[in-house]
């Protein structure tokens, strides 16, 4: 067969490019679509995400460890990478069936607009982008490849060489334009600008107070017992975080109610606003691990609005529902329970919420890991029975109810740190949230058990931090830590697993003197 363009019927190489140049232009319209309709995700994210729901828990888990925060990024790219085959696949199809490319381009459609639709906050709307793609799909390579056909028709080179010039042009024209919509689409998809500019207009009636007095201990470089919110942890399954604007955003609390409420964010606003530091923490933090933070929330009590809707007797959860998508189930006594301080907070550490952190709206309950309780752009509350529902992570093995447990960390030094031999300042956090701390304890190279100086906590909701000194001859030593709740109960040093329910076991450090 002739490889080349001046020979008798056109290469392979050519259909294939028609194909790739056609479903790069169908990608720009479908994302330029979702922008312009300020949709939350274009389909191709869409795709993304409905992989990473039903990914098992464990091979995400990997995923991410080796990949770290990129693994979404990488995942879409390959699911582009993938795309971009069939499209070549389709343009070759196209040399000898003009039906067969169309089978690909709807087959391709059809997963993008399953995607779109499984989501939770699907509209009619979202039909447009994906619809939008396809036809360009079908429309380019038809466009691409006339003119591929009509040099397999003719014989002279003459005329082959007309319609290699036509199919580059074309190729060229397409290209550029579907760029260019693309580039279109994502500045006027600006939306995240323009909600962190209302995010940052807002002026909530709110405080920010410093880490209270006695809380911090006195150890070089320990990290601050208020968690600045640029440095606090950020765990969620988006791959586009939502962009609510607060005029657009309202909660429905519905289901085994008396009364159904739904709130606007200025309704929200409006109420009594309760302030507490709390400590947040996730169900996937490894012992000594970084996914925890403690800071200063502003938002409503949930207990209130409960009140209000009037539960009634045999619901035992509340499902939350994220504008995303992800829900999460939480034991209706944690949140009726006015001591527990369940809220709905509006405010991080004296700002409006990060978009990140779920702006403008999430859900916090002290003493429950964030994936049964700490909702970001949380849009729905049905008061229901556990028996009635799965969550997101619950469904993926993940247990049912998230206390969290009693835990303790070194933060200072680190492990493998080099330090000088004599006295040397050790300090870290402890926490056993809703019970609170009554001591910390320190083993050094497995000698005995030593109460430890903690620092003072607000409430039994924080975390607490602890130092000690100790002497370190030349060489290398261990330090371990444990608390101790105000319960009696002692942190376990029985090692298990983050999942189903949280990781157990002491934190240990190895440090050498020298
Ligand atoms: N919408 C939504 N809310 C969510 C999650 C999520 O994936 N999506 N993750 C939860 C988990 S597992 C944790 S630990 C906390 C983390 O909150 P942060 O990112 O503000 O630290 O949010 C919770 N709320
Ligand atoms: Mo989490």
């Amino acid at each position: 067969m002739p490889e080349t363009m001046d020979g008798v019927t056109t290469p392979r190489g050519a259909w294939s490019a028609a194909g790739a140049v056609a479903g790069v232009a169908g990608l720009a319209i479908s994302h330029a679509a979702t922008m312009v309709l300020t949709l939350r995700s274009s389909p191709l994210v869409a795709v993304a995400e409905l992989i990473i729901q039903h990914v098992p828990g464990g091979l995400a888990e990997r995923a991410i460890k080796v990949l770290g925060s990129n693994d979404k990024p990488f995942l879409v790219v390959v699911i582009f990478l993938i795309m971009m085959l069939f499209a070549m696949w389709a343009g070759r199809l196209a040399e000898h069936s003009w039906w067969k490319p169309i089978l690909v381009w709807v087959g391709m459609g059809a997963v993008g607009l399953l995607a779109v639709l499984t989501r939770f906050d699907a509209t009619a709307l979202d039909y447009l982008p994906v619809t939008a793609g396809v036809v360009t799909w079908i429309v380019a390579l038809s466009f691409l490849t006339e003119p591929l056909h009509h040099a397999d028709a003719e014989d002279d080179t003459q005329s082959d060489g007309k319609s290699r010039r036509s199919f580059l042009i074309r190729s060229g024209v397409l290209g550029v334009a579907g760029i260019g919509v693309g580039i279109f689409g994502q500045n006027f998809g600006a939306k995240r600008r323009h909600v962190e500019e209302t995010r940052r207009l807002l002026n909530l009636p709110v405080t920010d107070p410093k880490s209270p007095r006695g809380t911090m201990v006195d150890v070089p470089d320990m990290p601050s017992w208020k968690t600045p919110t640029g440095e606090f942890y950020k765990i969620h399954t988006a791959v586009v975080v939502p962009t609510i604007e607060p005029q657009d955003w309202s909660l429905r609390i519905h289901g085994k109610v008396d009364r159904e409420i739904t709130l606007t964010y200025q309704e929200l606003v409006d109420r009594p606003l309760i302030q507490r530091w709390i400590t947040l923490n996730c169900v996937s933090n490894p012992v000594g691990g970084p996914l925890i933070g403690n800071a200063w929330w502003s938002g409503v009590l949930l207990a209130d609005l409960l009140e209000e809707a009037g539960v009634s007797g045999d619901a035992d959860a509340i499902l939350q529902t994220s504008h995303d998508g992800w829900t999460c189930g939480t034991p209706l006594d944690m949140v009726t329970d006015r001591q527990r301080h369940a809220m709905l907070a509006i405010a991080m550490n004296g700002e409006p919420l990060p978009i990140d952190h779920g702006f403008p709206v999430r859900t916090l309950v002290p003493g429950l890991y964030g994936y049964v309780s700490a909702c970001k752009w949380v849009v729905d509350i049905e008061v229901t029975k556990f028996e009635d529902f799965e969550a997101y992570w619950t469904d993926k093995g993940w247990s049912e109810k998230g206390p969290v447990k009693i835990a303790s960390r070194i933060d200072v030094p680190e492990n493998g740190d080099d330090v000088e031999t004599g006295t040397v300042r050790i300090g870290g956090h402890a926490w056993a949230q809703h019970t609170g701390i009554s001591g910390v304890e320190v083993a050094i190279n497995g000698g005995e058990w030593t109460r430890v100086d903690i620092g003072s906590s607000p409430n039994t909701d924080t975390w607490v931090q602890w130092k000690t000194e100790v002497d370190l001859e030349e060489g290398d030593h261990t330090v371990l830590v444990r608390a101790v709740g105000s319960d009696g109960e002692t942190q376990t040093g029985v090692e298990r697993d983050t999942r189903p329910d949280g990781a157990t076991g002491w934190h240990q450090i190895e440090i050498s003197a020298s």
